[in-house]
């Protein structure tokens, strides 16, 4: 009898807390990835420590958001880089003297090898770095593997431009490739409304074959070196982000690409900014926790009333990412929309 309770113990443990439906959710099983919404966090990694500066985006830490249900995820990838490369950049502008200061200030990697130099991080590694990519990855495989019926995706904002190749160690040596989806060629159809129309596998499908993370990147993907990595562009838009605290009514027209064509994903940003004018130049900083709480920016209200708006503007196409600062502020309001985009009732 001891025994079997010592060996049931650390199968508890391993065990995730989401071990039904897809997603949560028996209903979503037969639904294909493209029209499912997910919640998303944008900025993910950009959690405290620090506690003060004015870059964060996020409370909680990447364990804990998909503990409460988040499933995509916008990271920025950063090269770590040497002292004397990153003062050497934009010498003359404002973000290149600021980069020039906070390259003296940053404990930088002078390595060379791609898991070594990309971190997430914040445009500069100074005022918050997450240290390399692979720690995240590491910690999202762990979660997925503990809760094999869940589906994540990552979008990532590749803002050193490193090549897909040089992202992927990343990705392989965290044990997070072999359950990444590679698109097939044959199942491209071309419908007339939109761009590289592709005929996503089920929420079972994904699972049953345990292909279950998406990973977008929005610059200097290519499939033909990495094919798990796939072209933001290609298959997913995005509304306007740059929002301005105050922010009356949320907009939905598209924003990236601005092409007007359609894609089979939609990215609902849903976070501001607060403006200062600094020496005739606008800086942009994330709204603080606090005043996104006053603004009442991640109430349900707010959400309904931009997701109503979207509806209207993408013609009842599937909001897919519904991405916020602080999701945890609003009473959990993020999960509730996207219940209710996916039709389920509780
Ligand atoms: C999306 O799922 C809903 C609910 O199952 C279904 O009615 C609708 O036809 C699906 N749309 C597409 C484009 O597959
Ligand atoms: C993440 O945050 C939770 C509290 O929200 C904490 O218990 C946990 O230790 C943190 N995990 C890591 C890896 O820092
Ligand atoms: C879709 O359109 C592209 C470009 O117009 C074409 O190359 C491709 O063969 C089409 N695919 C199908 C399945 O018809
Ligand atoms: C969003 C973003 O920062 N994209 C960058 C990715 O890398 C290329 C190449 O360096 C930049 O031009 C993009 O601005």
């Amino acid at each position: 009898m001891r025994i079997t309770s010592l060996i049931i113990l650390p199968i508890c443990l391993v065990t995730g807390q989401y071990t039904e439906g897809c997603n949560g959710h028996e209903e979503l099983c037969s639904r294909t990835y493209n029209n499912v919404s997910y919640a998303c966090t944008h900025n993910a990694y950009s959690y405290p420590p620090p506690h003060t500066l004015p870059v964060l985006n996020q409370e909680k830490n990447i364990t804990q958001q998909l503990q409460d249900g988040i499933r995509a995820f916008m990271l920025d990838i950063v090269r770590n880089k040497p002292v004397a490369a990153a003062a050497a950049e934009n010498p003359s502008s404002l973000q290149g003297i600021w980069n020039t200061v906070t390259s003296w200030f940053s404990p930088q990697s002078n390595s060379e090898d791609p898991i070594e130099s990309i971190h997430l991080c914040h445009e500069s590694c100074l005022l918050i770095d997450k240290g390399p990519l692979i720690e995240t990855l590491i910690t999202i495989r762990e979660f997925m593997e503990a809760n094999p019926r869940e589906i994540i995706t990552l979008i990532i904002e590749n803002v050193s431009g490193f090549s897909a190749s040089q992202v992927a160690p990343s990705f392989e040596q965290s044990g997070l490739s072999s359950m990444a989806l590679s698109l097939q060629p044959d199942r491209f159809s071309n419908d007339s409304i939109h761009l590289n129309h592709y005929l996503w596998p089920t929420l079972q499908e994904m699972i049953g074959s345990n292909q279950r993370l998406v990973v977008f990147m929005d610059d200097k993907a290519d499939t033909s070196q990495v094919s798990y990595i796939l072209p933001e562009w290609d298959y997913v838009v995005e509304i306007p982000y740059a929002n301005i605290d105050p922010v009356e009514q949320f907009p939905c027209n598209q924003d990236r690409p601005r092409d007007n064509i359609p894609r089979d994903l939609v990215v609902m940003n849903h976070f501001t900014y607060h403006r200062t004018a600094v020496a005739g130049e606008d800086i942009d900083t994330p709204l603080p926790a606090s005043k996104v709480k006053e603004q009442g920016y991640n109430t349900l209200d707010s959400l309904t009333k931009h997701w109503q708006t979207c509806q209207n503007v993408w013609h009842q196409q599937v909001m897919n990412f519904i991405t916020l600062d602080y999701y945890d502020i609003g009473d959990g309001a993020i999960f509730q929309l996207v219940n209710q985009i996916n039709g389920i009732s509780s």
